[in-house]
C-alpha cells in the first residue's frame, strides 16, 4: 500500500547556479528529500519539474552536465502541435510563440520534383520550428523563476530501493555524496543514462533496429532554401533542408555514420546538398557559412517495461527514433504529459490506476512513432540492400503519398502527432 499522498509547499530550494552556491533543499546533511526525484535536465526532466510544480508537487532535478551546456546542445528543431499547445497552455510558450515558425505543411523531393504535403488542409494543424535548446533554456528559466531545485554537474548517481515505497537516489555533487529521499524516481536521463538499466533484466525487453546510415548535420549562417521543410530522396543518399530562423539554417544528408567530418569540405558538402534537392524546375538549396559540423548514427529502440516498482521512464531513456519523423522530442512531451497526469492523481487523491497504466498508456504513442520514423526512414534513404527494383518501389511509395488524399492525409496525421492511439 503506498503512503498517503502528502502536498508540497514547504518553501523549497533554489535553482543551483553555475557558481556552486550550496542548494538549500530540505536536507539533513548529505539527506535530502522531496516527492519526486527527476534524474536528467532534458526536455523530458525539466517539462516533468515544471508541470508538476503546477500541479504542487515537488521536485529535484539531478543532470550530469553544466547550465550552459544543456543549454546549447544542438538537437531537434521541429515540434507538433500537440507539444506547442502544452508548452503555451503551462506557460513557457511566450518565446516561442515569438521567435518560432509555424509551418503549414513540408515538402518532398523526388526524381528531380518537388511535391508538398498540406498539413493545415489534411489535418488542421501545424508543426512549429523551434529548437530543441531554445526549449530547453526556456524551461530552466520557468524553474529558476519558481524557485524550483536543478542541481547541474552530478555525477556517480545510482537508484536505490525502487521495489519500496522510499526510493532514494544517491550522487556526488561537488565532490560531496548525497542520498535524494523521494516518494518516485522518474528516468529522464536520455538514451544513455543510468535509469533504464535500474530496471532488472527479467521485467524488461528491448527492442531495437540500428541503421546502416547517419545523418552529417550542418548549422550553416544564411538565407532559407525555401519557406518550409524539404525531405529529399535521392539515389546518392537522403538529405534534408530545415531551418532555425530567417539567418540560420539547419541541414542533414545522409552519410557513412562512421565518417568523420573533416573528410568533408565545405564545397563537398554544397555539392552533396545540391545533387540531392535542386529540384528539375530550378529550385535550388542555398548556400551559405557552415559554422558547424556533426555525425549522429541513426536507430530505433524501445524498452518495455517504462515503470517498475516506484522508477519511472520518460523520453530516450525507454525509446529512440530515427530523427527523419521529427519524432523524438514530441515523444518525450508526451511521456511526461501521461507520467504528470498519474502523479497529479496520485497526489491528489491516492489513485494509483493512472501511475499503473502509463506503461501501457505510453507505449501505444510510441510504437506509433516508431512505425512512422521507420517508414519514413525507409522510404527517404538509400538502401545500399535494396534492389533496383526496391529503389523504384521507393518512388512509387512517394509518389502514392503526394497524389492520394489518404495516404497524404495519413502521412500528414503521423507527422503532427493527431494520430489518435
Ligand atoms: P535527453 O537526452 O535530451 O536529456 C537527457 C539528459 O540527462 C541530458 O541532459 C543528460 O546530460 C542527462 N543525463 C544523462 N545521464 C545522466 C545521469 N546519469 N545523471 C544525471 N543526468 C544524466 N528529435 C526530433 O524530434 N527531431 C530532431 O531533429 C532530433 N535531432 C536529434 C539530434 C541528435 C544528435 C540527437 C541525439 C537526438 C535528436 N532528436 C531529435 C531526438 C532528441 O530530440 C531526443 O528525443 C530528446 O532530446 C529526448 O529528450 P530526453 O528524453 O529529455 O533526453
Ligand atoms: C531539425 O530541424 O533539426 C529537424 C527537422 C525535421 C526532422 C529532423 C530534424 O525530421
Amino acid at each position: 500500500m503506498l503512503p498517503a499522498p502528502r502536498r508540497a509547499g514547504n518553501g523549497v530550494a533554489h535553482v543551483e547556479p553555475d557558481d556552486g552556491k550550496r542548494l538549500t533543499v530540505p536536507s539533513v546533511g548529505d539527506l535530502m528529500r522531496t516527492q519526486v526525484g527527476i534524474i536528467g535536465a532534458g526536455p523530458a526532466g525539466l517539462l516533468l519539474s515544471h508541470l508538476l510544480h503546477l500541479q504542487g508537487i515537488e521536485s529535484v532535478v539531478l543532470e550530469t552536465r553544466g547550465r550552459e551546456q544543456i543549454e546549447s546542445t544542438i538537437r531537434a528543431g521541429v515540434l507538433e502541435q500537440g507539444t506547442t499547445d502544452l508548452l503555451e497552455a503551462s506557460g513557457v510558450g511566450e518565446r516561442m510563440k515569438a521567435e518560432g515558425a509555424l509551418h503549414h505543411g513540408f515538402e518532398l523531393a523526388f526524381d528531380g520534383k518537388r511535391r508538398r504535403i498540406d498539413l493545415k488542409a489534411l489535418t488542421g494543424r501545424c508543426i512549429t520550428v523551434y529548437a530543441q535548446h531554445e526549449v530547453i533554456k526556456d524551461l530552466v528559466a520557468a524553474r529558476v523563476a519558481a524557485g524550483g531545485a536543478i542541481l547541474f554537474g552530478v555525477s556517480d548517481v545510482s537508484i536505490r530501493n525502487i521495489d519500496t515505497s522510499a526510493p532514494s537516489i544517491q550522487f556526488v555533487h561537488q565532490g560531496q555524496s548525497h542520498t535524494l529521499d523521494c516518494d518516485f524516481v522518474i528516468g529522464c536521463d536520455g538514451s544513455q543514462g543510468v535509469s533504464r538499466s535500474a530496471i532488472p533484466e527479467r521485467v524488461r525487453r528491448d527492442f531495437e533496429r540500428v541503421y546502416p546510415f547517419g545523418w552529417f548535420g550542418i548549422l550553416v549562417e544564411g538565407a532559407p532554401s525555401a519557406d518550409e521543410l524539404i525531405y529529399a530522396r535521392h539515389y546518392r543518399g537522403f538529405a534534408l533542408v530545415s531551418t532555425r530562423s530567417p539567418t540560420v539554417q539547419r541541414m542533414y544528408f545522409q552519410c557513412d555514420p562512421t565518417d568523420s567530418v573533416h573528410n568533408w569540405s565545405d564545397d563537398r558538402i554544397w555539392a552533396e546538398m545540391h545533387a540531392r534537392v535542386d529540384s528539375a524546375d530550378g529550385q535550388c538549396v542555398v548556400d551559405g557559412k557552415i559554422f558547424q559540423k556533426n555525425i549522429v548514427g541513426m536507430r530505433s529502440f524501445v524498452s518495455t517495461a517504462m515503470q517498475h516498482g516506484r522508477l519511472f521512464l520518460a523520453g530516450d531513456a525507454a525509446h529512440i527514433v530515427p530523427p527523419t519523423g521529427a519524432k523524438g522530442l514530441n515523444l518525450a512531451v508526451s511521456d511526461v504529459r501521461i507520467l504528470s497526469r498519474g502523479l497529479d492523481a496520485y497526489y491528489q487523491t491516492g489513485d494509483e490506476a493512472q501511475l499503473a497504466s502509463y506503461s501501457h498508456l505510453a507505449l501505444k504513442r510510441i510504437w506509433r512513432a516508431e512505425h512512422f520514423s521507420y517508414w519514413m526512414t525507409r522510404m527517404m534513404h538509400r538502401l545500399d540492400d535494396a534492389s533496383p527494383f526496391e529503389q523504384q518501389l521507393q518512388i512509387a511509395e512517394l509518389e502514392h503519398v503526394t497524389t492520394s488524399q489518404t495516404a497524404a492525409r495519413s502521412m500528414a496525421e503521423n507527422y503532427v502527432g493527431s494520430v489518435v492511439v
